[in-house]
């Protein structure tokens, strides 16, 4: 295989500042004119000019207005000996949407023609030099069917459009902001447009539309709502504001990702824009913020600064991943934000960080770049820049992305371009915080507390695992936000921030006369795992008195998780699994009790540890008990606590639906408790179900209560299923929820549903949200993917087989899951190995599976 290395970078030889583009649109057979002006690059000039395709034949070549025939093909790349200074090279291309299922370049989705070029679908379009660090002005002209197109779009301006013959019309489009060929889009289609506008600080009137099919207009307030607070929050939180007279989104229901940043046309999966309150969850409504958020904030962390080449990935993407959790942090809750947050990275990351595929989150290799689109690279990206806020503060964190914007805007830069502008800006020397860019594996800190006289030492040892191509690594920069509390007065004296930075390192803290209890990590301050020796009652102190609500949340995962892995280890008598169920019990009661919380974080400090993150902490692991040992937790909680639970629900149930943070605290709960009481008393709950099912006003308990019921045995699971899938037969969003529930329940027999689902009439594996919703829901269920007969292991296997041809980029996100096997206890290792031998044997697979595969393997 061919593999891309960071350290092989040389510019670009020629230049093309500027590109012309001109489409003759049609749903199989789209024409495309493109007029580029070359020039060579000073900074490596050379004569041969490399324009990158896939998949497509070029129909002719000019050079200079005269057709050329001097030129080669390198592979799929087109190259052109020139022997001036500057050129203007002309291309024709045709290429088919329809047939397009691969979704990258241009592809149509229900009548509609749409682009999607990050990481390298511009060459799929037309001959490009397809590197982020070449920008061009774009002038982009497009002419079509006026009934199947009446609405044409690209990046940037409107600036001309009429009538052509035989029904057509056409519109050109200019984009003053020179940009890389990945943030180019073209939209055509019959849509229709929910309309705002918003003033910038300086006085700028930016016309503001949503372009959806008609019907879904009504779905659209939310996600506006969301695009007028980001470009706000913005120009106040990082002095960034909006660059053109408009800012158009569009909606598509066939997406390989969640949403694209192309300048000023942004183009988002309809899972991110689409909500009101029947058919969207409070987790809708929050992603569709986040996601709106995110893609605007690109406008300058990637877009205004883009990247030099794809190894800088996380320059924007973790980048601008901080800055919408900030964002929605700053909108909500914040504290519940974070532990939503560090759930995510622990779920997903964490996994990935100890696993066959873990790299930097500035990658030093790869073979397809669309693999790289990572946890690592998008959300401990996040984290290492997080880190820098730490150690900086917000005002001087502020002053060093001030100096990275006004340095670096116009370029294509680099991570290194990025953590110097901070240096320099904030004023911190970050030679050796740099090792979070180069090393992989997720760090973990050993703590030991000793105490003699009224002096308590710290004494931290770190280590970072060998991951692969790197055995062996150097000590990290680690910020450790700390406090030490007076168990007697249950306050601390202030807190510290601990920077650790050697293999080893003691820290000295006088004033205590008694052992304090220690805090540590406060706020998810450093992306590590902490080992320390905190006991029980410790825990359930933290848990009641921590004043970081992070903190108090960790206190209560570390107090479960001790319990369940030594339950799961076999490794407690019946007396130790008592007093343990007493603890965890106690901190329940104490958290439901809590006058003080509010229900938003009391539902945060109620959820289970997750499996995934359980399995992490057991490794090799054997699924089927942790599954066993953490249903049964559950159900005893359900029993012990049952009075509370159904109060809960009761106390829930009578508050009305409206947005805010106290109606969503009890939605969130009242699910919750029924989630309690489902294996403590089935019958109960069932009824609790089908009776918050019938009375529901919006997805969050609908969706809530059917999620129970579809995980218990019970006659009213199979009524409210078919409810539901007739209520809103029709809406995708929501038919993908009715996938979803049922591959990711827990019902014993999850995995015959999916396997039945997977013929359902509305099943399909050309809509990717479709097989994410069935399947990657049955590959994050451990009941499933991990059935002890393999099946579920030769289920994901043969998806994978099966949709590769179709969508390579879908089907290699389904690889990880099998690549986990060393982690898994050897009976189940064997077959998970056996299943990724199975889809290594098949030719043809494409770059994407191979190399997922064959590092799975290793
Ligand atoms: N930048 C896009 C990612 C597109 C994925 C391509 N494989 C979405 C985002 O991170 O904002
Ligand atoms: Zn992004």
């Amino acid at each position: 295989p061919t593999v891309i290395n960071r350290l092989d970078y040389t510019p670009p030889a020629w230049l093309v500042p500027q590109i012309a583009l001109d489409f003759a649109l049609s749903l199989d057979a789209t024409r495309v004119l493109s007029v580029l002006s070359v020039e060579r690059n000073p900074a490596n000039p050379a004569p041969t000019l490399r324009l990158n395709g896939d998949g497509i034949a070029a129909r002719s070549v000019n050079v200079d207005g005269q057709p050329h025939n001097d030129w080669r093909m390198d592979g799929a790349d087109l190259l052109i000996d020139l022997p001036g200074e500057a050129h203007t090279v002309t291309i024709e291309t045709v290429v088919n949407p329809t047939a397009n299922t691969q979704l990258s370049g241009l592809y149509a989705s229900g009548g509609m023609l749409c682009t999607q070029c990050e990481a390298e679908g511009f060459r799929r379009i037309t001959f490009f030099p397809d590197r982020p660090d070449v920008l061009s002005v774009y002038t982009v002209k497009m002419a079509g069917d006026k009934q199947k197109f009446p609405i044409l779009l690209s990046n940037g301006n409107p600036v001309a459009s009429g009538e052509g013959e035989d029904g057509t019309h056409w519109a050109e489009w200019h984009d003053p902001w020179p940009k890389p060929s990945y943030l180019f889009a073209l939209v055509a289609g019959d849509l229709v447009a929910s309309r705002d506008s918003f003033t910038t600080r300086s006085g700028r009137k930016v016309d503001l539309a949503i372009y959806v099919r008609a019907g879904d207009e009504a779905r659209t307030d939310h996600a506006m709502r969301s695009l007028i607070a980001s470009m706000e929050w913005d120009e106040e939180v990082y002095g960034r504001e909006y660059d053109l007279d408009l800012f158009n989104i569009v909606a598509v229901s066939d997406f390989n990702a969640g949403a694209m940043e192309n300048k000023g046309l942004n183009v988002f999966n309809t899972r991110y824009i689409l909500a009101d309150p029947e058919t969207a969850t409070d987790g809708d409504y929050d992603a569709v913020e986040g996601v709106v958020a995110h893609e605007y904030f690109h406008n300058w962390s990637g877009n205004r600064v883009t990247c030099r080449d794809w190894f800088q990935l996380s320059l924007k993407e973790g980048f601008t991943v901080l800055r919408d959790q900030q964002f929605s942090a700053d909108r909500g809750s914040a504290p519940v934000k974070r532990i939503e947050d560090v759930r995510i990275l622990r779920a997903a990351q964490f996994p990935e960080d100890s696993g066959p595929l873990a790299h930097p989150i500035r990658p030093d290799s790869y073979q397809e770049i669309s693999n790289f689109y990572t946890a690592t690279v998008y959300n401990k990206g996040a984290e290492v820049i997080r880190m820098m806020t730490v150690l900086a503060g917000p005002e001087r964190f502020r002053k060093g992305t001030d100096l990275y914007f006004d340095r670096h805007d116009g370029e294509a830069a680099t991570c290194e371009d990025f953590v110097k502008a901070i240096e320099d800006g904030a004023g911190l020397d970050l030679t050796q915080f740099r090792r979070w860019y180069q090393q992989a594996g997720t760090p973990r800190v050993d703590v030991a507390v000793a105490h003699a006289g009224d002096t308590v030492t710290l004494t931290l040892k770190q280590t970072v695992p060998p991951t692969p191509g790197q055995p062996d690594k150097q000590p990290m920069v680690i910020p450790l936000r700390t406090a030490l509390f007076d168990r007697a007065t249950g306050k601390h004296d202030g807190e510290h921030l601990i920077v650790l930075a050697e293999a080893e390192q003691s820290f000295s803290f006088s004033g205590h006369a008694t052992p304090p209890v220690l805090s540590i990590n406060r706020g998810f301050s450093a992306p590590v795992a902490i080992a320390s020796p905190v006991s029980n009652e410790d825990l359930v102190f933290l848990a009641a008195h921590d004043d970081d609500p992070f903190a108090r949340y960790e206190a209560m995962q570390q107090l479960v998780v001790q319990h369940l892995v030594s339950a799961v280890r076999g490794e407690l008598s019946p007396a130790q699994r008592d007093a343990g169920r007493k603890a965890i019990g106690e901190a329940f009661a104490a958290v439901l009790a809590d006058g003080a919380l509010d229900d938003l974080m009391r539902g945060e400090l109620v959820i289970l540890p997750g499996e995934s993150y359980l399995h992490e902490q057991l490794a090799p692991v054997d699924p089927g008990k942790v599954r066993a040992e953490r249903e049964d937790l559950k159900r005893w909680l359900g029993e012990t606590l049952k009075a509370e639970w159904t109060t809960l629900h009761d106390r829930c149930s009578a508050v009305p639906y409206s947005l805010d943070a106290a109606a969503r605290g009890a939605r969130k709960l009242k699910t919750q408790a029924l989630v309690y009481l489902a294996p403590a008393a089935p019958t109960e709950a069932a009824r609790r179900a089908r009776a918050q099912y019938d009375a529901a006003t919006n997805m969050t308990d609908r969706q809530g209560a059917l999620m129970v019921l579809a995980g218990l045995d019970v006659p009213e699971r199979a009524v409210a299923l078919a409810d539901f899938h007739q209520r809103f037969a029709g809406n995708m969003l929501v038919i993908d929820k009715w996938f979803s529930l049922q591959a990711g329940s827990l019902h014993p027999d999850a995995l015959a549903h999916v396997q039945a689902l997977a013929g359902h009439p509305d099943f399909t594996l050309n809509n990717p949200n479709r097989v994410r919703a069935l399947y990657m829901a049955a590959a994050a269920n451990p009941g499933v993917f991990h059935d002890a007969s393999g099946a579920g292991y030769r289920m994901i296997a043969d998806l994978i087989l099966q949709l590769d041809p179709i969508n390579g980029n879908v089907a290699a996100r389904f690889v990880p899951p099998l690549g986990r096997w060393k982690k898994i206890e050897p009976a189940r290792a064997a077959l998970m190995r056996a299943e990724l031998e199975r889809i290594a044997a098949q030719p043809g697979l494409s770059r994407d599976v191979r190399e997922q595969v064959s590092k799975s393997l290793e």
